[in-house]
């Protein structure tokens, strides 16, 4: 019970702490903006094609994206370090094939690493189609599961403030399940991939030195330049080597993956997926400012707000932004331009206010033209929909009644929109 509730507090504060009370939710005194056009080059020029769209739009905006935002992040290694820990064809009451991989990122025996959680339908006869998703809580929360290795967990201890490594009690098996649906992914034929985004670097002002990116400082640098990755894309680049591993497991349908991420993970999710195309589904379940929300709206979570809270998630270049929203040469819509022409799902939630909905449902219809180049349907409208009622193709959108969190409903929605987009 204590570790139930010292998770369900820090969970808590991570979301409460970063909202001032003075935010601005009232619609009618959002100032006026304008926005860079998805459809111009930074010369000018008009894109009018999926080739120059291909070969100019998308690298100029890929690359303004690492440079003034998430950062660069290096390049896929050479080779990909894993080991198959363990497979049991007769998982949760025989339903699932499960797998437990264990991806290491560095040489040494102290180095981060990650397992990956991977369950398939029992008995199915070809490769399924995978829904890849980064865990808050850790693997063992996914699903109340015997079988799955308990983990370590970063956790605010609540009387001294700090952020400690505690082995997880077995009393938080299955503690996300309600997150993650495993029963519905399966009944609907794909597979669930997970893996605890704390494996990767914890989330935490001065966490980078637990995690990935010092192993990839360049001799004598003690922290990434200004233009290189910060935590969010330390923890979408670990998703591309999840990608890796995927690619190599024979039961695995790896051309169908589809990338899931929630709130700062659905950001993840979003910057990974313009990176990696081998996702060919990017899923963003309320991601807010800094993720599908268009920053220039002065409504909810501003950029300031990112930067004085999670110092650790963008790069150094993104702090000049603070307060300087008009002066970004890009804005939500051109990060998510990036997943086209492959699968796109934008989710928000009705007292999500921090994460911006109307903000979030305009960077997906702004987004939706460049869809269009290749001949395939976005949104196809400016209106926000009621709720529950998804709107639009190869981008789609919802917004459901609630609050800020991943439901049965948003996941009844991501199997449709796969449904479409694999068929
Ligand atoms: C909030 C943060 C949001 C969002 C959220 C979450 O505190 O301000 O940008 O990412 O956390 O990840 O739950």
């Amino acid at each position: 019970m204590f570790r139930r509730v010292v998770i369900t507090w820090y969970l808590f504060s991570l979301a409460a702490f970063a909202q001032p009370a003075q935010a601005l939710y009232d619609e009618s005194k959002v100032p006026a903006y304008k926005l860079p056009e998805a459809l111009v080059l930074r010369n000018g020029e008009k894109v009018r094609d999926a080739k120059t769209w291909t070969t100019r739009r998308r690298p100029e905006l890929l690359a303004m994206y690492g440079t003034e935002v998430f950062g660069h992040s290096p390049d896929r290694p050479s080779k990909l370090n894993y080991e198959v820990a363990s497979v049991d064809g007769k998982a949760l009451g025989g339903k699932a094939l499960r797998k437990i991989v264990t991806v290491y990122f560095g040489e040494k025996s102290g180095d981060p690493k990650m397992n990956l959680l991977v369950y398939l339908p029992a008995g199915a006869k070809k490769p399924v189609p995978v829904f890849l998703g980064l865990s808050f809580a850790g693997i063992w929360t996914v699903a109340a599961d015997p079988g799955i290795p308990l983990g370590e967990q970063w956790v605010r201890n609540p009387q001294t403030r700090e952020y400690e490594k505690l082995a997880a009690a077995d009393k938080t098996r299955g503690a996300s399940a309600s997150q993650w649906q495993v029963d519905k992914i399966l009944a609907a034929g794909y597979g669930l991939a997970v893996f605890y985004y704390g494996n990767v670097e914890p989330d935490f002002a001065g966490s980078m030195k637990y995690g990935i990116r010092p192993l990839f400082l360049k001799p004598g640098e003690s922290e990434p330049a200004p233009d290189a990755w910060g935590a969010i894309g330390a923890w979408g680049w670990a998703a591309s080597r999840a990608m890796d591993y995927l690619e190599k497991d024979k039961d695995v349908d790896a051309r169908r993956v589809a990338l899931f991420g929630h709130s700062r993970l659905g950001k993840t999710a979003l910057w990974a997926g313009a990176q990696d195309t081998r996702f060919s589904i990017v899923i963003s379940n309320e991601s807010g400012e800094g993720g599908a929300a268009i920053s220039r709206r002065e409504y909810g979570e501003r950029t300031r707000n990112l930067n004085a809270s999670f110092p650790h998630w963008f790069d150094g270049n993104f702090k000049k932004y603070d307060d300087r929203e008009a002066d970004m040469p890009f804005d939500s819509h051109l990060l998510l331009s990036l997943i086209a022409p492959r699968g796109l799902y934008v989710a928000s939630a009705e007292e999500d206010r921090w994460s911006d909905p109307k903000g979030e449902f305009l960077g997906a219809a702004l987004a939706s033209p460049v869809w269009g180049l290749f001949g395939k349907q976005g949104i196809g409208a400016m209106e926000m929909p009621a709720l529950h009622q998804p709107v639009g193709a190869t981008v789609r959108y919802h917004i459901r009644a609630g609050k800020h969190d991943v439901t049965a409903y948003d996941w009844e929605q991501y199997l449709h929109f796969a449904a479409f987009v694999w068929k």
